[in-house]
């Protein structure tokens, strides 16, 4: 497979201003007419051939302007369709014939569960029928949709219905019509026996929009929160951004087998059951704020993304990075905000620094892929989110909005660029972005190594700061970037933020520092007593930042720094001091010994009235193990789940009672709500829960138990199932476990968490139990949620198990993917990201993770995994 270049881009030869299609729906043989009016592109040449995308299609009919074409004058091969002379303008149609049941990719057409679904980002349109499948040609869509009445007697497509019908043979029909010109890959067909809920909003404007979500019948009941998310949704984006809904429906569809979370089809999202469909004994508070952030997001793509589109792949991050701001701010504003920031923060310096430091490492901005569905990325979503975080803070929020506004309105049904959008924000402010850009450019995660003086005599602070990025795949050296630093100087006697001078500018308490050449000093003035710095506040920008901080300057931070993001990082810092040295220790045989100013902090924060009990919560979480993994330059896996579990036991042993009068303290009565309150509630009782677990004595276990049997709400069942199962006895957990797999039988996306809890085991015999479950009547390789809950958690969340040293956990992901390469690609190249992180491994392991990419790349691979494999073994 050849890579496609964003420097080869040139607009379209032919535009298609309008489409309309026809499907005659059946599952192994279904029919699509297309008619699409087409004009030549004036930046190129008359007489240029019309080449059109096309995969999987057995072409029936071809046509220009009512005259079929002779074989002569068109050729069609596995991937396009191109005839050779076109008029200017003309009528193009087509009929092909496709297969929705042998479509196993999920890309295109398909049936789930009995349901016509379709797929069409990126590339999925082409599997429907011949078209210019890229995202800068936009057209107004009609679409016909037959089926058979009694199997599927709904017929959905984008923008709202306009003629329906009954037809011969028992089929009927209905036609859509969408106004707004988008691109190809917002398509979108649903056709199944489904209901729906239906709710309305009216926009500020005043106009009635019907909202339907539709589900199959037996998950009427698991609406209401999608529901009631999707209209906080479309109120929040009329007051931050001044975005109203455009068409007079709005629907979601929820399928059972989806590549993706969602997908922002115009005005008919189709959503991932696991991403919509809530219940309290069926999903957590995680899944239901999950649930709540997706609506919202494909929501908001309804501007950015749908009105104002993206040229080219390349610049998925436009849509994507600055989508994921949107609903990061919107489940911010709607839940906890800080415990988000450290929820969002967490996972992204975990899962997009081990990204960033990778082999598949790439800028937000790619320069070239081979396979555009290997990019829907940490790097493109969640980086790209950090950007225009930065962007939002550099420029101010009144500054922001109005280039956002600016944005919107100047570049509405068009498909642009990122500078496009970064040079609304420049002009809305006056500010000069160009340094800025590289942010878009450069791959890697920078770093800052800071240090700092405090001089009593002048009571001066001196603080250097100096950046690097480190090499990546083909891009062996990088410049300096302009980064945003939030800081504030904590005075250690005080222990209040100091009034900070820099250059003579008084610029109170708390401030951002701009970082832009690759060392550069700051010197405040007037510090009126020795401070220690509080650096990154918020995670101002997305840096690895080292300073050289003792653990008491830790301690004292955790306790005094005004910032809530950087005290709960302040506590984190500490606690991976005390786990380094726990693994070094592990590692060299010694007797392992607690720091006890650890435990001292954990004490302070239990015996505190907590005014956030969230971020109490999060504060006495310790560093997950791929977060610890992630600080490693080698990493020991045995090692660190031995460090953080005797730290666990340790803490536990030593507050004892202070995690017993948590738990009793934060019980709940009153029905389940996923509301803020009893969130941070249930999150802490569960952290205290897991504390006590770690010592498995019997109060813990029988708390356990009794959460398990109270049957509350799936946020307590699942909490306590998973810690009965991972103890070290396992099997005090079988009665509970095999309860709990007949009760959810039915449900697939418990049964996903029945998987998950029982694979995630860090006990050695857990590896029988993955290929036992593989086998579970339940399980489907065919099944995205399925890999992802069962082989997924496996490779991701097991981490002491899926790297044994007989290299056996490595086999079983290589073998899952090389079914899946043939399966479903897409899915296939997601799953072996683990094995392409060899290089953070021993040599042993290095070898064994080595060979089984080889024995991946002897295989017939698709694009999508060959591109992986090739990254990782370059
Ligand atoms: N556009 C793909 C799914 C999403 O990011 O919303
Ligand atoms: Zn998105």
């Amino acid at each position: 497979p050849q890579p496609t270049y964003l420097s080869d881009y040139r607009p379209p030869a032919y535009r298609v201003t309008r489409t309309e299609l026809t499907f005659d729906l059946d599952p192994n043989a279904t029919r699509v007419k297309a008619r699409l009016h087409v004009e030549r592109h004036p930046e190129h040449q008359p007489g240029v051939p019309l080449e059109l995308d096309g995969e999987q299609l057995a072409l029936k009919a071809i046509a220009i302007d009512g005259q079929p074409l002779q074989p002569d004058e068109y050729e069609v091969d596995e991937a396009r369709l191109v005839v050779h002379r076109v008029p200017e303008a003309f009528l193009l149609d087509t009929e092909v014939e496709i297969s929705p049941d042998a479509n196993t990719a999920l890309s295109g057409l398909y049936r789930s569960s009995g349901m016509f679904c379709t797929q069409c980002e990126a590339e999925g349109f082409r599997r429907i029928t011949f078209y210019p499948d890229r995202p800068d040609v936009m057209a107004t869509f009609s679409t016909t949709v037959i089926g058979r009445a009694e199997q599927e007697p709904v017929l959905l497509s984008n923008g709202n219905p306009v003629e329906r019908g009954e037809l011969p043979g028992g089929r009927h029909f209905v036609t859509w019509e969408d106004p707004y010109p988008k691109p190809s890959y917002l398509f979108a067909l649903v056709a199944g026996d489904l209901s729906k809920v239906e709710d309305h909003f009216t926009t500020a404007s005043g106009r009635d929009v019907i909202l339907q979500i539709w589900v199959e019948e037996e998950n009427l009941d698991k609406t209401d929160h999608a529901m009631a998310s999707l209209k906080r949704a479309m109120q929040w984006d009329e007051e931050a951004y001044g975005r109203e809904y455009d068409l007079d429906l709005f629907m979601i569809v929820a399928v059972n087998d989806f590549n993706m979370g969602a997908m922002e089809n115009k005005g008919l999202n189709i959503f991932n059951s696991a991403a919509v469909l809530t219940h309290p004994h069926t999903a957590t508070d995680a899944a239901f704020q999950s649930v709540e952030g997706i609506v919202a997001h494909e929501y908001f793509h309804n501007w950015s993304g749908n009105r104002v589109t993206c040229r080219d792949w390349f610049q998925l991050s436009l849509k994507e990075g600055f989508t994921v701001f949107r609903d990061q701010c919107f489940s911010a504003d709607t839940n906890s905000a800080p415990v988000k920031r450290i929820e969002d923060v967490s996972f992204f310096r975990t899962a997009q620094f081990a990204e960033d430091a990778g082999p598949t490492a790439h800028p937000v901005r790619p320069d070239h892929y081979i396979e555009i569905g290997n990019f829907y990325t940490l790097t493109i979503y969640e980086k790209g989110a950090e950007i225009v975080r930065m962007l939002s803070n550099l420029v101010g929020e009144e500054a922001f909005r109005r280039g956002s506004d600016l944005y919107f309105a100047r570049f509405d049904g068009q498909a642009v660029t990122i500078e496009d959008f970064v040079d609304c924000m420049a002009e809305a402010s006056g500010q000069d972005l160009s340094q800025f850009m590289l942010w878009y450019s450069q791959a890697g995660t920078p770093e800052i190594d800071a240090h700092g003086d405090y001089d009593y005599a002048t009571a001066e602070y001196r603080l250097i700061l100096r950046q690097r990025t480190p090499a990546t795949p083909g891009q062996p050296d990088k410049q300096a970037l302009h980064i945003p630093v939030h800081l504030g100087l904590v005075g250690t006697k005080s222990g209040r933020d100091l009034r900070l001078t820099l250059d003579g500018e008084s610029l109170g308490s708390d401030a951002v520092i701009h970082l832009r050449e690759e060392e550069q000093e700051f010197l405040f003035t007037d510090v009126s007593e020795a401070p220690i710095p509080s650096l990154l506040r918020g995670f101002s920008a997305p840096v690895r930042l080292h300073f050289p901080y003792g653990r008491e300057d830790l301690a004292f931070l955790q306790a005094k720094d005004s910032d809530g993001f950087n005290r709960w990082d302040a506590g984190q810092r500490l606690a991976l001091l005390a786990l380094e040295d726990l693994i070094a220790a592990h590692r060299n045989g010694v007797e392992k010994v607690m720091d006890p100013r650890v435990v001292e902090a954990f004490r302070s924060l239990l015996a505190a009235e907590a005014d956030d009990k969230a971020v109490l919560a999060q504060m006495l979480t310790l560093p997950s193990e791929a977060y610890i993994a992630e600080q490693q330059a080698l990493v020991d896996v045995d090692a660190i789940h031995a460090a953080r579990t005797f730290v666990k036991q340790r803490l536990a042993l030593a507050l004892r009672d202070d995690f017993l009068r948590v738990y009793e303290a934060h019980g709940i009565d009153a029905p389940y709500a996923p509301e803020p309150e009893q969130i941070a509630a249930r999150s802490l009782k569960n952290v205290a829960l897991s504390y006590l677990m770690a010592i498995e004595d019997e109060a813990g276990l029988e708390l356990a138990h009794e959460q398990f049997e109270a049957d509350h709400n799936m946020t307590d069942v699942r909490h306590a199932l998973t810690l009965l199962v991972h103890s070290s006895r396992g099997d005090i957990a079988d009665p509970a476990l095999k309860a709990f797999g007949e009760k959810w039988a039915h449900d697939p996306l418990v049964m996903d968490q029945w998987f998950a809890i029982q694979v995630s085991r860090p006990q050695p015999d857990v590896l029988d139990r993955v290929k036992f479950l593989m086998e579970h009547p339940a399980f489907s390789l065919k099944n995205p949620n399925k890999v992802r809950a069962l082989i997924g958690t496996f490779a991701n969340q097991n981490p002491v198990n899926f790297h044994r040293d007989d290299g056996a956990g490595y086999r079983l992901l290589a073998d899952t993917v090389i079914e899946l390469n043939r399966l479903n690609p897409e899915i296939a190249a997601r799953m072996i990201t683990p094995l392409t992180r060899w290089a953070r491994f021993d040599e042993t392991r290095q070898e064994l993770m080595k060979g089984e990419l080889e024995r991946i790349r002897a295989e017939e691979l698709s694009p999508n995994v060959y591109e992986v494999v090739e990254k990782a073994l370059a």
